[in-house]
């Protein structure tokens, strides 16, 4: 928590509670074997054995005791993504709004002057001072990770206490809601025989309102998710053409979506963050979609250089921009997209063809 962190827990690995580590190695593989990944090859990666690298934390790092893992709230004053909007309007994803001012001696308040940030960065910032606090008191092996390491995150996290699994399958913790972003420290030291570890208990009762609002269905049932139908996946993982029957329910996301987070009672009374370099930047919630279109490589830079919007790259972040102006319906943007249908980008103008055909039609 000194280090900055909204929660923190430790999870020990491989020893006491191997039987819950199969059920999650096992829940992993038949995840991945049901094509649940898309195109994500990085999640389906093995070792020589051909066992999956992130089915458990010792497959590929076999002198891990144990997993500390912290989270980061990177909840932001701004309206829910399920709230009425203008039709000309784009969403971005909440965790993806994140600046810091300019200069330390900037007001940290006024939103409009942030300098774009990656929670990537700031957690494992944040991670190195726990680290090398940890290694001062007890030599031993770590590895710091944010999202790339080979394990699941949100597993270890509900085994360390941080929160429970939703059946929108994210970590949700009875306080802090699930506006958490999480980052671990994989460590040789053993959990002491005797410590009670602190599981959070599932909270989510018989509630399905994230099921019932995915508009892609990808929560194919409670706690399980076809990710190459989630629209986190397609608007920025998904390389290439967004398969053309999700495209309407896609709806005005342009990167990333937050849904199933918006209509969870448990965030509710999500606390704001206060965490230095997830502050909100105001350009970032409900973009206007024609601004985001006509942006070139040198405003795209100025705007998303170090946010995590960079990883789409302009052109994609076109393409999904593209689809959300075909399903506003709004005749406005058929300038632009009779423009994008000309464009040596076969992704783009493909998607604008399509955009054109969903306007004329509404
Ligand atoms: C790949 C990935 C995605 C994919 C797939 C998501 C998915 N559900 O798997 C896509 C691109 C769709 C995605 C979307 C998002 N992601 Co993401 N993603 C990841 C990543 C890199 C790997 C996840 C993974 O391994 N998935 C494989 C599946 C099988 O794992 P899982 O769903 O976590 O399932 C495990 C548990 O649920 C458990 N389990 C399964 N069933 C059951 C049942 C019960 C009863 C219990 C108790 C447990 C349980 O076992 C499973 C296997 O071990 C992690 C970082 C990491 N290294 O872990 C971030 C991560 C999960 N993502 C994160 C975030 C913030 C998001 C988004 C909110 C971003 C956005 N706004 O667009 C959305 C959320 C969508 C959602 N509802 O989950 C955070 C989640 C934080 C949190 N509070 O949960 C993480 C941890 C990144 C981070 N460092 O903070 N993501
Ligand atoms: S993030 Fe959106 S598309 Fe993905 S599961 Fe949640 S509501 Fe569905
Ligand atoms: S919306 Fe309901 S079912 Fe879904 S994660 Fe939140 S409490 Fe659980």
């Amino acid at each position: 928590m000194e280090a900055g962190f909204d929660t923190a827990g430790v999870t020990a690995v491989g020893t006491s509670d191997s039987n819950a580590d199969q059920v999650d190695a096992g829940r992993f593989a038949a995840w991945v074997a049901a094509g649940r990944a898309g195109e994500m090859e990085y999640l389906k990666r093995r070792d020589d054995e051909g066992v999956l690298l992130r089915s458990g934390v010792q497959v590929a790092i076999p002198w891990a005791q144990s997993v500390i893992v912290c989270a980061l709230n990177y909840n932001a004053p701004g309206p829910l993504s399920i709230a009425p909007a203008p039709s000309d309007t784009g969403w971005i994803a909440r965790y993806a709004w994140s600046g810091r001012p300019a200069n330390a001696d900037a007001d940290a308040s006024q939103s409009d002057d942030l300098v774009p940030t990656d929670y990537h960065d700031q957690l494992l910032g944040r991670l190195r001072h726990v680290e090398a606090a940890l290694l001062e008191c007890f030599p031993c092996e770590t590895r710091c990770y944010v999202d790339t390491g080979p394990l699941v995150e949100r597993a270890m996290a509900a085994k360390a206490g941080v929160g429970w699994i939703g059946k929108n399958t994210c970590v949700i913790n009875q306080e802090l809601g699930s506006w958490l972003l999480l980052g671990v420290i994989v460590t040789s030291l053993p959990v002491a025989k005797g410590v009670e570890l602190q599981i959070a208990a599932d909270r989510c009762g018989s509630c399905t309102r994230c099921i019932d609002a995915c508009p892609t269905d990808a929560l194919v049932a409670p706690h399980q998710m076809d990710a190459s139908r989630c629209i986190a996946y397609l608007t920025i993982e998904k390389k290439g053409p967004i398969p053309e029957d999700l495209r309407e329910p896609i709806g005005r996301q342009v990167f990333g979506c937050d849904i199933c987070q918006d209509v969870c009672p448990w965030n509710r009374r999500a606390p704001i963050s206060a965490n230095e370099g997830m502050l909100a930047r105001s350009q970032m919630v409900n973009p206007a979609l024609d601004w985001l279109a006509g942006m070139d490589a040198a405003e795209f830079k100025r705007w998303f250089k170090g946010s995590p919007v960079e990883r789409t790259r302009r052109k994609r972040l076109h393409r999904n921009v593209a689809i959300a102006m075909g399903n506003s319906g709004d005749r406005r943007f058929t300038a632009q997209l009779e423009a994008w249908a000309a464009s040596d980008d076969p992704v783009l103008a493909e998607a604008a063809e399509w955009a054109t055909r969903r306007i004329n039609s509404s």
